[in-house]
């Protein structure tokens, strides 16, 4: 398939998954809006729809607590049983902050600033995109004050994630040391994720009983963050949120200039952060970033695709980006597989080709550490990126994620973010 029938085939995939409000991950495994999902497709619709770019996010904004929490889930029509956990399970509805939209409890990566800069930045109507910048300014500031505030829980200038699901990357190897004190032997329930992919490509059951013990935890908590670090038993740092909560606050700066607003308060976060994450996610024996427990302050050893997140710091020490760069082009990493980047360390034993977030190389992933690497300095790392993620979707279509070794498809079919991701990268 040649880029210009590419291009047609991501447009046709993000007009199927199009609810009229919303755009799905995927009809059959995700029947509703996602957050990040939402964040990724934007920044694909903003090259060929900026209508539409502009009213993913806003459906999504709309789901907003009212402490700023901007939920990882906004259920649709979707019948109650299509996806699990529904929306009864997570009770928002009971909670007094939650607005009247039916969502999960918990957050995802805050890719939402980026997004709405870069609708901006692709919009021929300059006046129509200021005045879509200023209308969401005060929801990205809120939701970007609830994680510096809320989910900062030692002060250590980092936002903590309570479950995996928040990270994005759910069964990735970094969560593994976190999760033994995790008790999930709770009351009975259908997984129902494995409907229409296969099993070997999903989380496993004691994963997934994880999870939900997790997501228990914190609704009967009322999901109130002052309670987490006496009673929830994951609290956690990653490198990929964490980096992208700083690209996030950058964007803010941006935006809080281009609405007459003050760029200095998103500067201090920002910078923040970037303390934090050279203070406690840097690891210098393994040249990696890796996740921190909050409450014990033990780090992970995982090598993960999250640890070269941090490439979009600018503030990034030189010696820092080399090293993180040389593990990039490894064997660990691009250097030993044909399709890169895999989402964890090829030589380790627990390297698996075809599980989810614990191998297989991933567009969204791949779109960001084009991006980090651009920012790095580095345009023939980020040719290779860019050249080889189209290649495995012009191969293999939109799958969701891919085999680094053989390069075949994996997990669901037409999966949104993948072809908006990729009408970003050809153009
Ligand atoms: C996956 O996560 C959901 C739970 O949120 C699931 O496994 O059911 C992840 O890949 C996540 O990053 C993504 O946002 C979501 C929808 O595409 O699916």
């Amino acid at each position: 398939m040649d880029h210009g029938r590419l291009g047609e085939a991501a447009v046709g995939t993000l007009n199927a998954n199009w609810t009229g409000a919303a755009t799905l991950p995927s009809r059959t495994q995700y029947p509703h809006q996602w957050s990040w999902d939402s964040a990724f497709i934007a920044i694909g619709l903003a090259r060929v729809d900026q209508d539409r770019a502009r009213r993913e996010l806003r459906g999504l904004l709309r789901a907003q607590w009212d402490t700023g929490r901007l939920p990882h889930i906004v259920y649709g029509d979707a019948g109650g049983e299509a996806y699990f956990p529904g929306p009864g399970f997570w009770d928002s509805r009971g909670v007094p902050d939650a607005p009247a939209v039916r969502t999960s409890g918990i957050v995802q990566p805050p890719v939402h600033a980026r997004a709405a800069l870069t609708i901006c930045a692709r919009a021929q109507d300059r006046d129509a995109a200021r005045r879509f910048l200023a209308e969401v300014y005060p929801k990205l500031a809120a939701q970007h004050r609830y994680l510096g505030e809320r989910r900062d829980l030692d002060g250590g200038g980092l936002a903590a994630i309570v479950h995996p699901w928040e990270s994005g990357t759910d069964n990735s190897p970094a969560w593994d040391p976190f999760l033994p004190d995790v008790d999930g032997t709770g009351p009975e329930f259908v997984r129902r994720d494995m409907d229409h992919v296969a099993a070997d490509e999903r989380p496993g059951d004691a994963d997934y009983a994880a999870y939900i013990a997790l997501a228990e935890s914190y609704r009967d908590l009322g999901y109130d963050d002052l309670k987490l670090l006496d009673k929830h038993p994951f609290t956690v740092e990653d490198p990929l949120f964490n980096a992208i909560l700083l690209d996030g606050e950058l964007c803010l700066a941006e935006i809080a200039r281009r609405v007459g607003g003050d760029p200095e308060p998103h500067y201090l976060a920002a910078r923040a952060v970037h303390r934090g994450l050279m203070g406690r996610l840097w690891d210098d024996e393994r040249g990696t970033f890796v996740a921190r427990d909050v409450r014990t302050g033990a780090r992970g050893t995982a090598a993960t695709i999250a640890g070269f997140a941090p490439l979009l710091d600018p503030w990034l020490p030189a010696a820092v980006r080399d090293r993180l760069l040389d593990l990039l082009l490894s064997p660990a990493f691009m250097g030993g597989c044909p399709h890169p980047v895999p989402t964890y360390d090829l030589r380790e034993p627990g390297f698996e080709r075809h599980r989810y977030w614990r191998g297989p190389t991933w567009v969204n992933t791949n779109w960001l550490l084009w991006v980090g690497v651009l920012r790095a300095g580095r345009p023939d790392i980020a040719r290779t990126i860019c050249g080889s993620t189209l290649g495995l979707l012009e191969r293999a279509g939109f799958r969701e994620y891919f085999d680094p070794v053989d390069g075949s498809g994996r997990g669901a079919h037409d999966f949104s973010w993948s072809a908006a991701l990729a009408l970003d990268m050809l153009a």
